[in-house]
C-alpha cells in the first residue's frame, strides 16, 4: 500500500524530472546481460521482489530467457542490445540472424503493473533500428515508430525508452525501421506485464496460474545449405519457428497433473497459424489488447492467431501424457521442403528411377506411397539444413518439423520443476493396438452382391489413375 502511494506521489513529478534522470542515468548504462544458451532458462524471480510487496508468478520463454534489471530511483532499467546473433534453430542447423543479447528472439522483459520502466536500447546492427512496443499504452514520443515518433537509432548509439507499464497483459517488441529487413532476420521479444493484485492475491480477470509459458511464432526463409534468411520474402517462408526454434529444436512445456497453465503467444510472421492443444480445452484468456471479460470466452482447442496477434490460453492440465501442441497448417509442422516435389501418390515409376537417376545423380524419386519415408529415410541433405519430418519418439519417427513440440502431463513432476520428465509410458490397456485375425466382410458388400444388379449403385471403377498436371505439392 505504501509503495504504491509512494509511485503514485512520484508520477506528477516524472514528467519534469524525466529528462533529467535520463541523462544522469546515460552516464551510467546498466551492464547488458547475455545469454548464449539455446535451453529454456527457468523462471526469473528478480532478488528481493518475491514476498516484498509485489510478488508474481514469472513466465517461463520456450527456448529464451527474462531479462534482468536493475533498479534506479525507483525505475526499472533495462539493457537491449540489439546485434547479429547465430541461432541454433535446431541441433546442427545455424543461421545467421539479428537479435537482441546474443539471442532471436530478444529476452523477455517482465514488469508489473505500475511499475515506470527506462529500457535503454544500443544499436550494433549494421543499418539504423528503433523498438516499438506492441500493444502498450505509452507517450507517444516513445512508440518506437522510425520517422513517426522518434529518430532512428544510428548505428553504434544508444537511446533511452521511459514509460510505465500502465496495463497488465501479454506484448511484444519489434523494430519499427526497415522492418521486412529486421523482423526477417529475427528481432522481436516477449513483454509481459503481470497484474496488480490485492491483498488475497487476486486480479479481476487475470487467474493466478502453476505454470505460465511465452513464445513468438515467427518464419524464415532459409534456403537449404545456406546460412541468411532472405529478407524480402513475401510467401515463400520455407521454415515456421517457435522462438526462432524448429521441431525437434523445441523444448517440451513441462508441467506437473492438475496444473493451471497458461501459454502466450504472439504472431510476428506474415500469415495466421491455427494453434492446436491435444487432450485438452482451453479458454482464450487474453489477448494484445487485455484480458477476455470471463463472460465472452468460450472453450477451443485450436485458436487462431492472426499476423500481428497475440493469444494468451488458459487451461487445467488434467490429463496425464505426451500431448502434441502444434500449428494445425500442416505445411507450418515440416522444415525446408523443394518447392518443385509433385504428389507421386499412385504414381508406378518403377524401372524409371534408375534412368532418371543417371541423367541427374541427385534425384530421389519419393513419395509414391506417400511422404511417411521421409520421416525415416536418411537423406543426403545439403550442409545446414534441418530435415522436412523429424524427430524419433518411443515408437519411432514422429514426422514433424517446424512449429511442434509437446506438453508433457506427468504426475510426478515437482512444483516448479520444468525439466523434461523423458517419454511418456502409457499404462497397459490403454494405448492403440493392433487387431489380429480374420476381418469380417463389412455388411454393406455382403448386401450388394446378393442384391438384384438393378438395385446397385453404379461400379465406381478407377479408370485411370488421374493427375492434374501442375498440382504438385505446394505450400
Ligand atoms: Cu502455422
Amino acid at each position: 500500500m505504501q509503495r504504491r502511494h509512494l509511485f503514485a506521489g512520484a508520477a506528477g513529478a516524472v514528467a519534469v524530472a524525466a529528462a533529467a534522470v535520463s541523462r544522469h542515468a546515460l552516464a551510467a548504462l546498466p551492464e547488458p546481460v547475455n545469454q548464449s544458451s539455446v535451453a529454456t532458462q527457468p523462471p526469473w524471480t528478480p532478488p528481493g521482489v518475491t514476498g516484498a510487496g509485489r510478488p508474481y508468478r514469472p513466465v517461463v520463454t520456450l527456448n529464451g530467457w527474462t531479462l534482468p534489471w536493475r533498479m534506479n530511483q525507483g525505475v526499472k532499467e533495462f539493457h537491449l542490445v540489439a546485434e547479429p546473433v547465430v541461432r541454433e534453430m535446431s541441433p546442427g542447423f545455424m543461421v545467421n540472424m539479428w537479435g537482441y543479447n546474443g539471442q532471436s528472439p530478444g529476452p523477455t522483459i517482465e514488469v508489473v503493473e505500475g511499475d515506470r520502466v527506462r529500457i535503454f536500447v544500443t544499436n550494433r546492427l549494421p543499418e539504423h533500428t528503433t523498438i516499438h512496443w506492441h500493444g502498450q499504452r505509452l507517450p507517444n514520443g516513445m512508440d518506437g515508430v522510425g520517422g513517426l515518433n522518434q529518430k532512428q537509432i544510428p548505428v553504434g548509439k544508444t537511446f533511452a525508452y521511459e514509460f510505465e507499464a500502465r496495463r497488465p497483459g501479454t506484448f511484444m517488441y519489434h523494430p519499427h525501421a526497415d522492418e521486412m529487413t529486421q523482423m526477417a532476420m529475427g528481432m522481436m521479444g516477449f513483454w509481459v506485464t503481470h497484474p496488480r493484485i490485492d491483498a488475497r492475491g487476486r486480479h479481476p480477470d487475470i487467474d493466478a496460474v502453476d505454470r505460465d509459458f511465452c513464445f513468438l511464432l515467427n518464419a524464415y526463409d532459409v534456403e537449404p545449405g545456406s546460412l541468411t534468411p532472405k529478407v524480402n520474402t513475401m510467401l515463400d517462408f520455407n521454415i515456421w519457428s517457435w522462438n526462432s526454434r524448429v521441431f525437434p529444436g523445441i523444448d517440451t512445456l513441462n508441467v506437473r497433473l492438475g496444473d493451471r497453465v497458461r501459454v502466450r503467444v504472439g504472431n510476428l510472421t506474415m500469415t495466421n497459424h491455427p494453434i492446436h492443444l491435444h487432450g485438452h480445452e482451453f479458454m482464450v484468456t487474453g489477448t494484445d489488447g487485455g484480458p477476455v471479460p470471463r463472460s465472452a470466452r468460450w472453450p477451443e482447442v485450436t485458436t487462431d492467431i492472426a499476423v500481428g496477434q497475440m493469444r494468451q490460453i488458459d487451461f487445467l492440465a488434467d490429463e496425464e501424457g505426451d500431448w502434441a501442441f502444434h500449428c494445425h497448417k500442416s505445411h507450418h509442422t515440416m522444415n525446408a521442403m523443394g518447392h518443385g516435389v509433385p504428389t507421386m501418390i499412385g504414381v508406378d515409376h518403377r524401372g524409371m528411377v534408375g534412368r532418371l537417376q543417371r541423367a541427374a545423380p541427385e534425384l530421389m524419386v519419393m513419395g509414391e506411397r506417400g511422404m511417411a519415408d521421409m520421416g525415416e529415410m536418411e537423406m543426403a541433405l545439403p550442409d545446414n539444413t534441418a530435415p522436412m519430418m523429424t524427430g524419433t519418439g518411443p515408437y519411432g519417427p514422429i514426422e514433424m518439423g517446424g512449429m511442434f513440440t509437446t506438453l508433457k502431463v506427468r504426475r510426478d513432476q515437482k512444483p516448479g520443476d520444468f525439466s523434461d520428465p523423458g517419454w511418456f509410458r502409457q499404462p497397459t490397456g490403454t494405448q492403440a493396438f493392433e487387431v489380429s485375425g480374420t476381418l469380417p466382410e463389412p455388411q454393406r458388400f455382403a448386401a450388394e452382391r446378393g442384391a438384384p444388379a438393378a438395385t446397385q449403385a453404379p461400379a465406381q471403377t478407377p479408370a485411370a489413375q488421374v493427375r492434374k498436371p501442375g498440382h504438385g505439392a505446394h505450400h
